[in-house]
């Protein structure tokens, strides 16, 4: 707009608006060094980000000082990933400042929502992990306690999604940080220096310490990110580290014209820090993941050390003041390093520093698939970190004798129970160590933790008696996956409950009052017309993005979450193709008799996945062919929306019908985007696995549709495809059928998914060929639930009703409670 309108709408806004277009006026002469009348979306969005960011850093400063004041105990959340989007919209909706800023931002000449689009994710996370942590950071200020996350500052985040027109994933480079970040805050006085390699020489003068010199020092330097809670002043901190090196570059190198040499080892400092690993599910044994995980424990157990000796308290007292909770088995290396600091540097016996240990440490496991177990090979270990090798070995040392002792000659339980691994080469099980070195140790669902039990930890669990593991379901932020991302929704449901947002909002299981109004017909048709408006702006975004135009008026069903073979895209994606086969059969007449609908995919898989990467091939190959015939697209149409993220995941999320959940039983730990869906009244097709099994607890058997085998069957029925296969011809004709229509290129050329077919064929380790038939009577009865539109919508209401367990603010009371033993310090 001109100077002149701009200035006339200054003229009536409140003084609260008026505070906040002030302060965005403000940032942009000053931060931004611009003029305010001629500045784009990108320069707005900077502007009204930075005068957020005010408030956000006056309230951390504010808690920083009560925790201080108040020496509570506190917990710290050790995990290399926190996927956390987008930070506008939430600051301002946890601030209670969504309306004010929309009002100011209106009268400055702009719209809010597209100021919001400018702002690019934080993408620092692979999936649930990732997302989890982000959750729990919004639950821990939420609810007040005092809980920090230490993280890494990754130039590269999560890798862009890219299709080619032959539907191949092409991975791309994520910048993030091109466009400046206002949501972190450089502390350029928080540095440590992080040693890798050199020598570990043990003392010998019997006390057990040891020397560890030499090898290459890089420095860690810490970036906040204040973390909001919901209507508090409590703003935890998410500090994460980049490294950089030790003193520019090696200037004895430069002067004798090695300038390659010299700028060498400063690379090799950057890399450290340079990139997210986007494997999800799959150790590989590299170097530079190895530093990545010690770089950032030394650096956060530092600074962790640091603020606790500032109180002055014997060392001893560490655990009364600090708990620090192990997010999977990635940071593991602060069990060993937390031994050489009291050992090496506080002169700690060995049996005190264990005492120390084992009381601060607890451990999160989120996985019990094999290959995603890590282990690290002995020589790299030796390398990379000789004295947390050495101290490896003293503490499996120290437990093997313990375990003789309780089960004398059992040579093959110290076998399994032993933290090396023979073979060659000998490597260190992260997750045995993790829990040794833990006062407690926990799943994240119901299902998984005692899988974690009975499975890979079981001769744990016989060693140290069950009190040790514990379960705590996860959650999700009812803020973000709630009135964020489905505001209507949420106003809905204020005024249907007769109780403000922000009280509900903080005690999630008051939903439970909408059980009340599931006949009210007024509810009901103001339930369905909000769905139907999400699944047009659902619409809008993929004609905008990417010039599809897309049938509103059918159902939809999703599928969004790493490309995985044990989340079962194939089985999704076959079933499509059953679909249409089935569809092209009929008459038109009959056709127009069946439920309509739009099938969407997202997700990304590891760059290398083959198998994974086949199956997006394959549906981005029916896509094409299903979309294009006219005798069917009317009543089945299938899509994959490239470059699945947390923001993508806001808009698709409140737009679903029903939502897909197929894991192979015991395989998907917990899941964490099914409750998103529930939250948002979309209703559930599922395995018996994860927390779909919690959620049909809450809602009941009849509002979901649960299909497949059982995990007790999974083994025998693995025996069964390795020893008594039989052809999926005679077992599963369907689905054989289905194979066919593809290798005989009904889809193009067939013999680019053999490899992808054969997974099926030969072996099935995710019983696809044993779930088929039950999976398509599943499909079979939500067609028919859902033309009873009615009977639908209570069915969906009841769900939202129920999803009040699935908060994080209760899963982040119950380790605050159970494990942690902390309390809420509130900010007055
Ligand atoms: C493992 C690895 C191995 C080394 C390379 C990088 C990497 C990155 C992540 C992982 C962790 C895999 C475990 C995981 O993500 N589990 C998911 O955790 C969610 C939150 O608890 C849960 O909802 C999902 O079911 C579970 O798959």
């Amino acid at each position: 707009g001109e100077e002149a309108v701009w200035k006339a709408g200054l003229r009536d806004v409140d003084a609260e608006e008026k505070t906040i277009t002030n302060s965005i006026v403000n940032h942009v002469q000053t931060s931004l060094a611009r003029q305010a009348y001629n500045l784009d979306n990108l320069g707005a969005y900077q502007a009204v980000a930075l005068s957020v960011r005010d408030d956000l850093i006056i309230n951390w400063n504010e808690t920083q000082l009560t925790y201080s004041r108040k020496a509570p105990k506190r917990a710290y959340y050790l995990s290399l990933e926190f996927l956390m989007g987008r930070s506008l919209d939430n600051s301002i909706l946890n601030l209670g400042l969504k309306d004010k800023y929309a009002g100011g931002v209106d009268k400055l000449g702009f719209n809010l929502e597209d100021l919001l689009d400018q702002e690019r994710d934080a993408a620092l996370g692979n999936g649930g992990l990732g997302r989890l942590a982000a959750c729990l950071l919004d639950s821990s200020s939420t609810q007040e306690l005092p809980v920090w996350g230490y993280g890494l500052r990754y130039k590269y985040g999560i890798f862009k999604q890219l299709i080619s027109p032959e539907g191949q994933q092409l991975e791309a480079p994520d910048p993030w940080l091109d466009h400046q970040n206002p949501w972190e805050l450089p502390r350029l006085d928080v540095i440590y220096d992080v040693r890798f390699y050199g020598e570990a020489k043990r003392s010998s003068d019997g006390s057990g310490r040891a020397e560890w010199s030499g090898g290459q020092e890089v420095v860690a330097q810490a970036y906040d990110v204040p973390i909001p809670g919901y209507h508090t002043k409590n703003t935890n901190n998410l500090r994460l580290w980049e490294s950089k090196p030790k003193s520019g570059f090696d200037l004895n190198s430069f002067n004798a014209g090695n300038y390659e040499g010299a700028i060498e080892s400063s690379n090799s400092a950057a890399a450290i820090t340079s990139v997210l690993y986007p494997n999800d599910n799959t150790s590989f044994g590299k170097e530079l993941r190895l530093k990545q995980q010690y770089f950032w424990t030394a650096a956060s157990l530092a600074d962790i050390m640091r603020r606790f000796k500032n109180q002055d308290k014997p060392i001893s007292a560490f655990p009364e003041f600090i708990a620090v909770q192990l997010n999977d088995t990635h940071p593991t290396l602060a069990i060993p390093e937390l031994m050489r600091i009291l050992i090496d540097e506080e002169d700690q016996t060995w049996d005190k520093a264990w005492d120390i240990v084992t009381n601060t440490f607890f451990y999160t496991n989120h996985t019990v698939l094999p290959e995603a177990l890590e282990k690290w090979p002995v020589p790299l270990l030796q390398h990379v970190l000789p004295r947390h090798m050495q101290i490896i070995f003293d503490i499996n040392l120290f437990f093997m004798g313990q375990v003789e002792k309780k089960f004398p000659g059992d040579r093959e339980r110290l076998a399994r129970m032993s933290l090396i691994e023979e073979g060659s080469p000998q490597q260190v099980r992260m997750a045995h160590l993790a829990c040794i070195g833990s006062r407690r140790v926990n799943g994240v669902a119901e299902l998984h933790s005692d899988l974690v039990k009975t499975t890979i930890l079981k001769d744990f669990v016989e060693f140290y008696g069950i009190s040790r593991f514990g379960n705590v379901t996860n959650g999700i932020t009812p803020r973000r996956w709630l009135d964020q991302c489905n505001p209507t929704l949420s106003a809905l449901i204020s005024s249907t409950l007769k109780i403000p947002k922000e009280v509900w909002l903080k005690d999630l299981p008051k939903l439970e009052g909408l059980l009340a109004h599931v006949d009210d017909p007024e509810l009901a048709k103001t339930w369905a017309e909000i769905k139907q408006a999400n699944k047009e702006r659902l619409a809008h975004w993929v004609q905008v993005n990417l010039g599809l135009k897309i049938n509103t008026n059918v159902m939809y069903d999703i599928q969004i979450k790493r490309l995985h073979e044990y989340k079962r895209q194939t089985l999704n994606i076959l079933g499509v193709i059953h679909r249409y086969l089935q569809l092209k059969a009929l008459t038109p007449e009959e056709r127009k008799k069946t439920n309509r609908k739009a099938v969407f995919f997202a997700g990304k898989a590891a760059p290398g996945y083959y198998i994974a990467k086949l199956t997006i091939r394959l549906i981005v190959n029916v896509a094409r062919i299903i979309n294009a015939d006219k005798d069917t697209n009317e009543f089945l149409s299938l899509y994959f929306l490239p470059d699945y993220s947390v923001s993508l995941a806001e808009v698709l999320i409140p737009s679903s019908d029903i939502s897909q959940h197929i894991s192979t039983a015991g395989t998907e730990a917990s899941g964490t985007s099914n409750m998103k869906f529930c939250l948002n009244g979309g209703l559930l097709l599922g395995t018996v696995d994860g927390a779909n099994i919690e959620i049909a607890e809450e809602v009941g058997e009849s509002n979901v549709f649960f299909f497949g085998h059982l995990t007790p069957d999974v083994e025998d029925l693995r025996y069964q495809h390795q020893y008594h296969a039989i052809p999926i011809e005679e077992k599963c004709p369907a689905l054989a059928n289905v194979l066919n229509a593809v290798s005989g290129g009904l889809f193009g050329d067939g013999g680019v998914y053999e490899p992808l077919l054969n997974t099926i064929r030969q072996g099935d380790h995710y019983l696809l060929t044993d779930d088929f038939d039950s999976y398509i009577q599943a499909l079979a009865m939500v067609d028919v639930a859902y033309l009873d539109q009615k009977e639908w919508i209570k069915k969906s209401i009841r769900t939202t009703a129920k999803m009040g367990k699935f908060s994080t603010d209760r899963a982040i009371q119950d380790y605050a409670q159970e494990y942690w033993n902390i309390e809420s310090a509130k900010v007055e």
